[in-house]
């Protein structure tokens, strides 16, 4: 039979002695951290050292694991003794270190006895978001409630949903008043929702709003596309214009009497440097007017993915970020994680694929309140 337990002490020659009291002389340490003991919120207490020991009650000679690989093996029973203890071992070790990197990580900012923050800290932690975010923000929000003395959980829900909002820097570029005509370009990867986005504002702002508002293309690869492009236009009445070439789009600007120009791009891989390339060609031909580029990206691109997404198409200083399929994603988490390294602002959301109800400009308080709920149900 297997014995095991957790030990604490206050350093680890105390809590070896009390893993060698309980589990006997043979007891091994299976591994030892330092752990915030309890106290209020964890901070009028010095860090304590845990060790996890075990012992099998197998009258075995139990060495360090590298000798244990070289041992000389004498019978089939010895061999089948040292099998087991690997896999206790193995078990053991992953028992332990079952949470690690969520809840149980060396030091952890927030722990258990946190009771009041422990919950949220968990459910950061367990969504889309990076430790380092996570930690900065559980810092400054224990050191809030200490200092107040908080301890109603709806004042500690409530601060947290302010901390998180405070990332989300939303702005809505077309309502902003700026030199006419406003010019935006849609960029991104492939089949993100780019000219769809496009449809929608275009329909909110020629429909809605009543503006003057033309829509270009230099999209030459989905013809298929670009020609349903064409019929939204016409069914909207919007004037719309394809280019192959840099001359003739620099010449329609230039001629152009729209308030508001909405310009799609082809889809790109981040990988094609040189379709991006051409992108920026367009853009600089343009130097009489300012275009404003939105990256476009899906809400459930993964994180390494995006950043690789942002670093790529940075070389046409896009400005915006708009986020599509937030209905198709529950891990809005990723969002603000995406905001916080890319310092970008966040103007429109997409989620949906009717033109043109679904969109809006991004709202911070259901963004995160969609993080905190989405798991709370989990
Ligand atoms: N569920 C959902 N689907 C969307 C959303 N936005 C766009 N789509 C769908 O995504 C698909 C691709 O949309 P497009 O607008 O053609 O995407 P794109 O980025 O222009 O694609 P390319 O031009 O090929 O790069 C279509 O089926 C859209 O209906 C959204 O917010 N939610
Ligand atoms: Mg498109």
């Amino acid at each position: 039979m297997l014995m095991y337990n957790t030990f604490i002490g206050k350093d680890l020659q105390e809590a070896m002695g009390k893993m060698r009291r309980e589990l006997g002389p043979d007891a091994m340490m299976l591994k030892q951290s330092i752990v915030n003991t309890k106290g209020l919120f964890g901070l009028f207490r010095k860090p304590m050292v845990e060790v996890v020991g075990f012992k099998s009650d197998r009258n075995v000679n139990m060495k360090p694991r590298k000798e244990m690989k070289k041992m000389e093996v004498n019978n089939e029973n010895e061999v089948t003794i040292q099998k087991e203890l690997l896999e206790i071992r193995k078990q053991l070790s992953a028992l332990a270190n079952k949470d690690e990197g969520i809840l149980t990580k060396t030091n952890p900012i927030i722990s258990e006895d946190d009771s009041a923050l422990h919950k949220y800290f968990k459910l950061l932690r367990e969504s889309e978001m990076d430790d380092d975010l996570i930690d900065s923000l559980f810092e400054a929000l224990k050191k809030e409630i200490i200092e107040k003395n908080i301890e109603d959980d709806s004042i500690i829900f409530e601060k947290l949903k302010l901390r998180l909002m405070d990332i989300i820097d939303v702005i809505d570029p077309i309502k902003t008043k700026n030199k006419l005509p406003r010019i935006f370009m849609f960029v991104g990867p492939t089949g993100v929702g780019k000219t769809t986005s496009l449809v929608k504002l275009a329909a909110n702002y020629k429909l809605k709003e009543e503006k003057d508002v033309e829509i270009y293309s230099l999209d030459n690869y989905r013809i298929a596309a670009t020609e349903q492009l064409r019929s939204y236009c016409d069914i909207m009445q919007i004037s719309f214009k394809k280019f192959d070439n840099k001359s003739d789009f620099k010449n329609t600007i230039k001629k152009s009497k729209a308030q508001i120009i909405l310009i799609d791009t082809a889809g790109r891989s981040p990988k094609d440097e040189i379709a991006i390339s051409a992108i920026k060609d367009y853009i600089k031909s343009i130097n009489f007017h300012n275009i404003e580029v939105f990256l476009v990206v899906s809400a459930g691109t993964k994180k390494s993915d995006l950043l690789n997404i942002n670093e790529k198409y940075s070389k046409l200083n896009y400005k915006y970020l708009l986020f599509t399929k937030l209905d198709e994603t529950v891990k809005l988490g990723s969002i603000i994680n995406t905001l916080y390294h890319l310092k970008k602002p966040l103007s429109y959301v997409a989620f949906g694929q009717d033109v043109p109800k679904h969109i809006s400009i991004a709202n911070p308080e259901i963004i995160v309140e969609s993080v905190l709920k989405e798991n709370q149900n989990d």
